[in-house]
């Protein structure tokens, strides 16, 4: 039996800061339509896909930065994208930022979830690799203020089956790091889906801003060979209040190929067949990770954080 499916990334171009949650959702139902009147049946929308990319600004007003959270998914401005979604037989991929009162504590972090297609929440994921800072960097007019806003997830990097596979999330700057698809495809991910907001700003130094696209790409293509996984990556994209974020969705194969990339930096949908069973050739080949893999000697992966040098 194939395990094909169709699989679309919902780009989305700028969202104002003074743009409603109403208003944002009206654009994701219509991605959503088109994705079904394409035969998509899985939709993945970007990070913080609800408002604008607020960790640009220095906001100490928590009741301020409060409205950008979510205390609740869906929520009364957010349930037609669930009941559009169910109406249409699509599950998607969608993040936001989450504020979570646990055992008397809040929590702030920015999460993504999948929805399967009869509304149910299959998964949660909260982002484990935040970047940027806890304190504004002086004399840049955009900053990113992740470090500030968010605390890092609590909840791993689990896969679920669901679309007749195991599917697993990250978030934006978790598709940098290899240890993220690697404990995915650890548990057999073959399908990973990423929400992200790239600005193509984010050092200052411009031999390395050049390169942003390419280094996603890089990530992305890597990130899918390298763990025979499918990799699905929507963007917010275009220039947000003033800050000019990369387009660049794309659906990477598990041999690394592109299938499908988006053209604009607007709202746009791309969409593949995909077939599930096509990372088996490579996870019985060359990266059969129970007979190629040496774990005993990768100790420092997780027992070391930052880089020493060896004495000289
Ligand atoms: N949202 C997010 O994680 N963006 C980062 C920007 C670069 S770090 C300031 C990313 O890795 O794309």
């Amino acid at each position: 039996m194939s395990r094909t499916i169709n699989i679309a990334c919902a780009q989305m171009g700028p969202i104002a800061k003074a743009d409603t949650r109403t208003q944002v959702v009206k654009r994701q139902i219509a991605l959503l339509r088109e994705a079904k009147a394409r035969g998509a049946e899985f939709v993945v929308f970007p990070e913080l896909a609800f408002t604008t990319f607020f960790p640009r600004w220095l906001i100490d007003d928590q009741q301020e930065l409060d409205a950008y959270f979510e205390t609740e998914m869906p929520s009364l401005e957010t349930l037609p994208l669930f009941e559009e979604a169910k109406k249409l037989g699509i599950g998607f991929y969608i993040g936001y930022a989450e504020l979570a009162v646990e055992h008397g504590v809040t929590h702030h972090f920015n999460t993504a979830i999948i929805v399967d297609a009869s509304g149910s929440v299959v998964g949660k994921y909260r982002k484990i690799h935040l970047p940027g800072h806890a304190e504004p960097v002086p004399g840049r007019t955009a900053q990113h203020l992740e470090k500030r806003y968010f605390e890092p997830g609590d909840l791993g990097f689990p896969v679920w089956r669901t679309l007749d596979g195991i599917v697993g999330m990250c978030i934006c700057n978790d598709r940098r790091w290899p240890e993220t698809y690697r404990v995915m495809a650890l548990q057999g991910a073959e399908l990973i889906c990423i929400g992200y907001n790239t600005p193509d700003n984010h050092t200052g130094v411009f031999d390395f801003d050049q390169l942003t696209g390419f280094h996603h790409q890089l990530s992305l293509q890597a990130g899918a060979y390298q763990n025979a996984t499918w990799v699905a990556a929507a963007a917010k994209a275009g220039c947000e209040e003033g800050t000019n974020m990369i387009g660049l969705s794309m659906i990477v194969a598990p041999s690394g190929q592109i299938i499908a990339m988006a053209s604009t930096t607007g709202d746009e949908l791309v969409n593949a067949k995909c077939d599930l069973d096509m990372g088996t050739l490579y996870k019985r080949t060359i990266f059969d990770f129970a007979r190629h893999r040496e774990p005993s000697q990768y100790g420092l992966i997780v027992e070391r954080k930052g880089v020493i040098e060896p004495a000289r």
